[in-house]
């Protein structure tokens, strides 16, 4: 048993104060991202999937027909499609990667599961955020993104963008930011997360990915969309965000602690989601093949 899962198992491995001593007992495939997104709150990784390049372009010919998002200019910024895993296949084969889910697993010492996916055509010029204010377990940090590029990104289409280090500064919600639930919210974390990394002189990274490669962060990076410079490149890809087993799920820009009111979230399992698809397509075969004429 590691040092984390016997004195500390409410605490991620890979955010364990044990973590040096408790990576060895990691698989040696596992070590190298567990000490990327330790040391620094995001790995990068080539995405495990051999059929990868042929799944993205599917994706992107399906959305692309069905939002006419042909001409990436007239885009709106937030474009993008939440939760396609419910009615494709190939989003769902990305978030349920088994071998991603393996190594998210290993790492936090909880079995992963994904949640939610966001595509997105362009990029998305997201204000500088940590997932934690949106996505937030108990006990904190079960949760992360995974990230695919499903094209090579060029520097002027909004790459994403992080830094390095925050995922270990502390988890803020209201009672710290002295906010009640609602755009105020919003707005005071606007400010605190670009003014934290100005004001302790942390430098923004960006990700010039190509197609295929994929960023893990961990539920505190700070991280958003840099500015779109030139509007006729597009930027798709894929975010998947994963909680951990075991858990309870909140969303801490809705709760009002010194009200007393922490809400519960109902999160989806696009593992069972996918389970349950199969069931309907092998239905729909069944029902089709027993059809007469
Ligand atoms: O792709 C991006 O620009 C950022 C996406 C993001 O922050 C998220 O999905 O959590
Ligand atoms: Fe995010």
């Amino acid at each position: 048993m590691t040092l984390t899962a016997d004195l500390l198992p409410g605490v991620p491995l890979v955010e364990s104060p044990f973590f040096e001593v408790d990576v060895s007992a990691l698989a040696p495939e596992h070590r190298d991202v567990a000490r990327q997104l330790h040391a620094r709150g995001y790995a990068v990784l080539d995405f495990p999937d051999p059929d990868f390049h042929a799944k993205a372009d599917a994706i992107r010919n399906r959305l692309t027909a069905r939002f006419n998002w042909g001409d990436p200019a007239s885009c709106p910024p937030s474009a993008r499609v939440q939760d396609a895993w419910a009615f494709d296949a190939d989003v769902r084969d990305i978030a349920c990667n088994a071998s991603i889910l393996a190594l998210l697993s290993a790492l936090y010492g909880r079995q992963a599961f994904p949640f939610q996916t966001l595509n997105f055509p362009i990029g998305t010029q997201q204000p500088v955020h940590s997932d934690h204010i949106h996505f937030c377990s108990i006990p904190e940090r079960f949760m992360c993104g995974v990230w695919v590029a499903m094209e090579d990104v060029h520097a002027d289409a909004g790459p994403l963008f992080y830094y390095p280090g925050s995922h270990v500064w502390p988890s803020y919600g209201n009672a710290q930011v002295g906010a009640t639930p609602g755009a105020d919210a919003v707005m005071k974390f606007i400010r605190l997360q670009q003014e934290m990394p100005a004001r302790l002189g942390v430098e923004r990274e960006t990700f010039i990915a190509r197609k295929g490669q994929a960023l893990i962060w961990a539920s505190n990076l700070l991280h958003g969309g840099s500015a779109q410079s030139d509007p006729t490149r597009s930027r798709w890809s894929q975010v998947t965000h994963y909680f951990f087993e075991g858990c309870r799920y909140t969303t801490p820009l809705h709760n009002d602690e010194l009200a007393g009111k922490i809400i519960q979230r109902r999160v989806k399992d696009a593992r069972k989601g996918a389970g349950l698809a199969a069931l309907v397509d092998a239905g729909r075969a069944l029902f089709s093949r027993n059809r007469p004429g």
